[in-house]
């Protein structure tokens, strides 16, 4: 099951959110962790030609693998219900500072030798709107050897200058202090869309799977279904030409294309 937590915790945690961009929170009981495994396992097994999900692949050491799910709410009740619901839209909604509504949702499985991201904040791949707060459900526990998020504190202020790909600039990556957030399955680690955010590769024989919601206030406007459609609009209009994989509006992936 999903754990709600105390107006107090919320009060405290959005503070701490607002001072750091970035906060930890326990979302799933062992229970509940063991309910999303078996989704995205189901998930995972949906066909690429489906009625709008999206698969994405990467090639690894051994063979292309799956690397990402994204727009799954509408094919699957359970997981509907968990990131439009409870728990989770009120700890965005306490982050955001008033009623929040989901934007996108998306998994990233990185299974054993899966890539990493370059360091990049998501606000420039979100149109739209400016401010979200996005978070990862840990899956299965997120460790430094598998590919943990870093995070820069403080910095959720402003969009950051980038690189040609999107990503943030060279000369700022090498400026930051880098803070590796290990996350176990079932917590979560929420960050503002403007929070500097990167990941190395699994370099463990076991999958680090995590979920992916992001919200933005309800108020900006119910958004997630234009998301989607300027998304693929953009993916038509072309591909990465670095021999990655295009699985975002910035080039912030380093996975190898099939
Ligand atoms: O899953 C990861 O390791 C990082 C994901 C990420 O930064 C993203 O999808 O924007």
């Amino acid at each position: 099951m999903d754990l709600a937590p105390s107006s107090t915790d919320l009060d405290a945690g959005a503070a701490h959110f607002a001072e750091t961009g970035w906060l930890l929170t326990r979302t799933l009981d062992d229970a509940g962790v063991a309910e999303l495994r078996g989704w995205l396992d189901e998930i995972a097994s949906w066909p690429d030609d489906g009625d709008g999900w999206m698969h994405h692949r990467e090639l690894t050491d051994a063979g292309p693998q799956l690397c990402r799910s994204e727009n799954l709410i509408p094919f699957h009740a359970g997981l509907r219900a968990l990131l439009t619901t409870g728990p989770m839209l009120e700890v965005a909604s306490a982050l955001l500072g008033e009623p929040a509504v989901l934007y996108k949702e998306k998994v990233n499985y990185k299974l054993p030798g899966g890539a990493g991201y370059a360091p990049h904040q998501d606000a420039p791949a979100y149109p739209f709107i400016d401010s979200h707060v996005s978070c990862m459900v840990a899956v299965d526990d997120a460790t430094l050897d598998n590919g943990c998020l870093e995070v820069v504190e403080r910095m959720h202020h402003e969009v950051l200058a980038t690189d040609a790909g999107g990503c943030v600039h060279p000369d700022l990556v090498a400026s930051f202090e880098w803070r590796a957030v290990e996350v176990p399955a079932g917590w979560t680690l929420w960050f503002h869309s403007r929070t500097p955010h990167r990941s190395g590769p699994n370099a463990s024989p076991l999958p680090r799977r995590a979920l992916y919601p992001t919200y933005n206030a309800l108020a900006e406007g119910d958004l997630r279904a234009d998301y989607y459609r300027e998304k693929l609009a953009r993916f038509a209009a072309g591909g990465r030409a670095d021999g990655k994989v295009q699985v975002s509006l910035i080039d912030d992936f380093q996975g190898r294309s099939v």
